[in-house]
């Protein structure tokens, strides 16, 4: 193939791939997942993957791998769908770039670059999973994981890293204002703005952690008040959502997007892990806390809202989903867009009301397995005396 024709192909395959429609897959009553992936790798810009330049680049051959898109903050904006996307390389680091969607489930584009985030401190070697919130004050923060190597690493190990909470904030998801990063007495992962103050201060769900993989005594989900984001220091902390034995958050837990405010509660979403033969299994989970304390668990039904189905269990880290963003229009529809396997981008469309009921009407978890069976015969019971 010449350069040409190559070139007429990419570019066709291309268009294809990001006009393709999507279409709603038949649910379990609580959501609906749609059957094509919305972003991946393949849905980056030519541009940025090729020097589309005949003299340097005869071949047309890539020159800048794109590996994964995945971990997706999200914010409607403008009367788009904007999603700040988790793009990783080929040369394994991650940075953030901007898609949007004219309808929340399909076409989503890239914007032309991707976000190029003042550093703060020393550079970091990574940063991935941006929870974006429209706060009251009237900025949107972005808030995401930033990896260094650790400096207390023995020689030789090169994998050791210290995990923390890096802080930005922007009014148009272009010009980003970097602050200085969370400080708090442990590493940091998940970390996620709450969109209200609550007491005149910031509200941040926090994830204390012992060591950068190990949560430790860093209990689950942690919640604490801040007094100013310019300088955001956590002097307590408290866990609101905690890990459990032999649930599916056992060995970890973390924030997902910031909440949805609803009548009946803050909607909440989030991961829990649990280690296993294969690895480490990362499924979502909801559950609800008061209004007027958004801190105060108010339901939580058992056990995942969504694990891998299918081809998302396959990808660069298996078994693994994983969400940081979703959207609640003014309609209620609610769009939660999560990644598979640390590799590609989906959407699930649900709404607030059904949340809220699956939240408020399915039962928690009673932490052993006879719980369990007498949960079950309640529902036997009341479905055959129906008869
Ligand atoms: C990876 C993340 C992962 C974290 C903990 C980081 O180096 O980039 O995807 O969540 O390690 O395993
Ligand atoms: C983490 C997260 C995600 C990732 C997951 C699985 O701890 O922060 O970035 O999806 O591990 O690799």
């Amino acid at each position: 193939m010449t350069f040409n024709e190559r070139l007429v192909d990419l570019t066709w395959n291309h268009e294809q791939l990001i006009a393709c429609p999507n279409e709603p897959l038949e649910g379990n009553g609580v959501y609906e997942r749609y059957k094509y992936p919305i972003l991946t790798a393949e849905h980056a810009p030519l541009f940025w993957r090729y020097d589309l330049d005949e003299q340097t680049n005869p071949y047309l051959m890539e020159r800048f791998g794109i590996h994964a898109t995945l971990n997706a903050g999200a914010i409607k904006w403008n009367g788009k769908y904007v999603l700040m996307v988790r793009v990783e390389g080929a040369d394994r680091k991650s940075f953030f770039a901007v898609a949007e969607s004219p309808n929340g489930v399909d076409h989503f584009q890239f914007w032309d670059r991707p976000v190029t985030m003042p550093e703060w401190g020393e550079p970091a070697t990574n940063v991935y999973d941006m929870r974006l919130t429209a706060h009251e004050d009237g900025w949107i923060y972005g808030i995401f994981c930033v990896e260094r190597k650790d400096p207390a690493a023995a020689p030789g190990d090169l994998s050791s890293a210290v995990a923390a909470a890096g802080i930005a904030r922007t009014k148009d998801l272009v010009n980003w204002e970097r602050l200085p990063d969370l400080q708090s007495g442990s590493q940091q992962r998940n970390v996620v703005l709450h969109p209200e103050f609550v007491e005149g201060k910031y509200a941040l769900y926090t994830r204390p952690q012992d060591g950068f993989i190990d949560a430790g005594n860093g209990g689950g989900i942690g919640w604490a008040l801040v007094d100013s984001m310019e300088h955001a220091v956590v002097t307590e902390e408290k866990i609101i959502n905690a890990r459990h034995y032999h649930t599916v958050k056992e060995c970890k837990n973390g924030e997902g997007p910031a909440p949805i405010k609803t009548d009946r509660g803050w909607l909440h979403l989030a991961h829990g892990v649990r280690g296993c033969a294969s690895g480490l299994r990362y499924v979502l989970y909801l559950y609800m806390t008061a209004l007027d304390d958004p801190s105060r668990v108010i339901a939580e039904p058992a056990g995942f809202f969504m694990a891998p189905e299918g081809e998302e269990y396959v990808g660069d880290v298996m078994n693994v989903l994983f969400s940081n963003g979703w959207i609640a229009d003014e309609d209620g529809t609610v769009y939660i867009y999560y990644a598979s396997s640390d590799t590609r981008l989906h959407v699930a469309v649900s709404s607030v009301d059904r949340l809220v009921d699956y939240c408020l009407h399915t039962e928690p978890d009673g932490l052993r397995t006879g719980r369990s069976v007498e949960t079950l015969n309640r529902l036997i019971d009341k479905n055959l005396n129906n008869k």
